[in-house]
């Protein structure tokens, strides 16, 4: 057991919390092809909890993950995975991150990731990528300010 999970355990036997939150962790496929046409993350988009996990799984080879600069919450370090790396990152900073696959960032392999409570901003929207990521993002943020506005 983790030491979270102790002290969550702890707390529930003690009946001090009746709703812990426990941390998760999802997972996100690296695909030659998927659902959204070639070269795509599978989900594109996933909302945390702040301590949640994402796996990067190896659908197909010659992918990596790694946290585009200029689109994750000020003075986020950042990662980056090998190619072919299964990694596993935690995230618990509240805000929006950008993912790209490094070889094929130009050809639009782009997901997002919100944390906790956050809002897109414009200069996010707008944060300089490659064009058919752009697309790729503008499609997200659609789907985004959607379910908003359908709230
Ligand atoms: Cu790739």
């Amino acid at each position: 057991m983790t030491m979270r999970a102790k002290i969550a355990a702890a707390l529930l036997a003690l009946g001090l919390t009746t709703a812990p939150a426990f941390a998760e962790t999802i997972e996100v496929k690296m695909l030659n092809r998927g659902e959204n046409g070639s070269m795509v993350f599978e989900p594109d988009y996933v909302e945390l909890k702040p301590g949640d996990r994402v796996k990067f799984r190896v659908g197909h080879k010659s992918h990596n993950a790694a946290s585009i600069d200029g689109m994750v919450p000020a003075d986020y370090a950042g990662f980056k995975g090998q190619i072919n790396e299964e990694i596993e990152v935690s995230f618990d900073t509240p805000g929006f991150y950008g993912i790209k696959c490094s070889p094929h960032f130009a050809m639009g392999m782009v997901m997002l990731i919100k944390v906790g409570e956050a809002e897109l901003t414009e200069a996010f929207r707008k944060a300089e990528v490659p064009g058919r990521a752009r697309g790729r993002f503008d499609a997200i943020f659609a789907r985004i300010d959607q379910a908003k506005a359908a709230q």
